[in-house]
């Protein structure tokens, strides 16, 4: 395919409310893209049947989901934004892709390994082969960056690595893609586990900060956020609570590690914690308010994602028609 600009492409599971790792390691820096990529951003509800769903919670979380990237500044007429359900060809990409990934690939996915520990009871074959279907989504666009957070750099890897061996047989279908990681929050920490990432669907509520918490309840979280028995505002390894912290509110401020630890010198976490749940606070207002302006409108959201798929399954016909054929399929 001959492109103009590069293609940007990145995805978002509707599992659950997004949370302030999202939002930092993610959603925040989607939007600068749009000024020198082609970009597509994609609400990505069949990955998050992996895992069970409540149908009306599905439904209103996708449709959040959606409000909220437009409220963070994507432009919807600009980019392509789209739920992939409503766009089939994920789906059949998906099958091709599963018969050029390896079982002993799926088996080493960290994100795999985490959550069939802690899905136990549901240990499904969609959760395997996630990945595949990551892939397709991927490579349907001819993708050359995604934008991800840390923890999604072993699956854009595989992606690279499926389109290569796919490429192998078949010549120059897919582009390889690259991800591209932020710097600075790539990883926002649980806030009572602080070994663990901050996600959307861990159990204890006070681990996540919400976009759509009020402020009220971002001020309790921090202030319960679990901390390190020496009670200086340093960052180091041995002390990953107070680290974390020490990140969110670099994020939140833009200030560097070093400006923080200079402005709490001498001061405890008694007046750490406050800082760092007010700076949040109003970091996300304008999200949180934008949000709240688009969901009262379901009408227009409803008209924009039928547009965004509209435009999606467009491009996408256009690598799937190709790989059919390269695969030997009849013509439809
Ligand atoms: P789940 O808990 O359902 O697995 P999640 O919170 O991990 O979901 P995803 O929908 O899988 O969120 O991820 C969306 C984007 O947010 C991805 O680019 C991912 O890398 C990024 N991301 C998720 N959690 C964090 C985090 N704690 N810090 C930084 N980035 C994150
Ligand atoms: N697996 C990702 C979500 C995701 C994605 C994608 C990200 C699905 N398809 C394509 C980038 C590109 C996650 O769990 N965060």
């Amino acid at each position: 395919m001959i492109k103009d600009r590069k293609v940007s492409f990145s995805g978002i599971q509707p599992s659950g409310n997004i949370t302030l790792g999202n939002y930092v390691g993610a959603l925040r820096n989607w939007p600068s893209y749009q000024d020198d990529y082609d970009c597509v951003y994609c609400v990505v509800d069949e990955h998050a049947i992996t895992v069970r769903q409540d149908p009306a919670k599905l439904r209103h979380h996708a449709l959040e989901l959606y409000a909220q990237l437009i409220a963070c500044g994507i432009d919807p007429e600009k980019s392509i934004l789209f739920i992939q359900s409503h766009v089939p060809a994920h789906a059949e990409l998906a099958w091709v892709l599963n018969c050029f990934t390896m079982f002993g690939e799926l088996s080493r996915m960290t994100q795999f390994k985490e959550k069939s520990a802690r899905h136990a009871d549901n240990i499904n074959a969609g959760l395997f082969t996630y990945p595949s279907l990551m892939a397709a989504d991927i490579l349907l666009y001819q993708t050359d960056i995604v934008p991800v957070g840390e923890d999604q750099r072993q699956h854009v890897e595989l992606t690279r690595d499926i389109a290569q061996r796919f490429n192998g047989v078949y010549g120059d279908v897919f582009t390889l893609p690259e991800a591209v990681i932020p710097t600075v929050g790539a990883r926002v920490m649980s806030l009572q586990e602080p070994d663990k990432k901050m996600s959307k669907s861990a159990e204890n509520e006070n681990s996540y900060i919400l976009v759509m918490d009020t402020p009220d309840a971002i001020m309790r979280k921090f202030k319960r956020a679990i901390t390190d028995s020496d009670a200086t505002v340093r960052k180091s390894p041995d002390k990953p609570g107070v680290s974390n912290l020490i990140d969110i509110y670099c994020a939140a401020t833009g200030m560097t590690v070093e400006e923080v630890e200079r402005q709490f010198e001498g001061k405890g976490y008694g007046e750490f914690k406050p800082a760092v749940g007010e700076a949040v606070v109003e970091f996300l207002r304008p999200v949180r308010e934008e949000t709240e302006r688009l969901m009262a409108d379901k009408g227009e959201l409803e008209r924009l994602y039928r547009q965004g798929a509209e435009k999606a399954a467009a491009v996408a016909a256009r690598t799937l028609t190709k790989v059919h054929k390269k695969l030997g399929f009849l013509p439809r």
